[in-house]
């Protein structure tokens, strides 16, 4: 349990501070795609088709890593953070209205939100989910002895939601045997990802 909140709440941030720079400039109506070659990551790098040395795959809407590359800076550091969870493996998928792969506004950057929305292009919607499995140290003998796993949905609901104003955890499946925890089921609200008119609990 010692690990529920540090890890997922972290987790979850990435996508959304990803991708803060642009270059490119193109007309209003015109998209541009990943395949253009000219849309960049927030460190300028081009971003590229398929997996990434990080584990992203902005086309795929995929992010399969770990918590040292979810910050594509392959340093050992979570976001300028260590710990133990730093090697701990990351799998994240999410909605197109949460990050698309492709820039229609013109600003250089991979829209969020969906089009016509008040957010857009800005502010992620949709869903995202988080897959983690990883190990910690469960006694301090050095030894990481502990397995657990972890699976968060997060969904966009909109002004008033608890997580950052406008977001909320509508699962979290945490396992960790050696912590008693045997797939505990968190949170769960209604099915439907990212459908705001289907939720209906926080
Ligand atoms: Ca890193
Ligand atoms: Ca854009």
């Amino acid at each position: 349990m010692r690990k529920l909140i540090s890890l997922t709440v972290p987790a979850i941030l990435l996508v959304l501070f990803l991708l803060a720079g642009g270059a490119v400039s193109v007309g209003a109506q015109q998209c541009t795609t990943i395949q253009d070659g000219v849309l960049l990551d927030s460190y300028g790098n081009l971003l590229v088709l398929g997996f990434d040395e990080f584990g992203y795959n902005y086309q795929a809407h995929m992010f399969n890593g770990t918590y040292d590359s979810v910050d594509r800076k392959l340093d050992g550091k979570y976001w300028g953070a260590t710990g133990d969870y730093v090697d701990d493996m990351l799998i994240m998928k999410w909605s197109d209205d949460w990050l698309a792969n492709k820039d229609c506004d013109g600003d250089g950057k991979l829209d969020r939100g969906a089009p016509g929305s008040a957010g857009y292009p800005n502010i992620s919607q949709g869903w995202l989910t988080n897959h983690i499995v990883g190990d910690y140290d469960s006694d301090g003998d050095g030894i990481q002895d502990a397995h657990y796993t972890d699976f968060v949905k997060i969904v966009w609901v909109g002004p008033g939601g608890s997580l950052w104003g406008q977001y909320e955890v509508i699962q979290e499946v945490y396992n960790d045997p050696l912590s008693g925890f045997h797939g505990l089921l968190i949170k769960i609200g209604a099915p439907g990802l990212g459908l705001n008119d289907h939720w209906t609990e926080p």
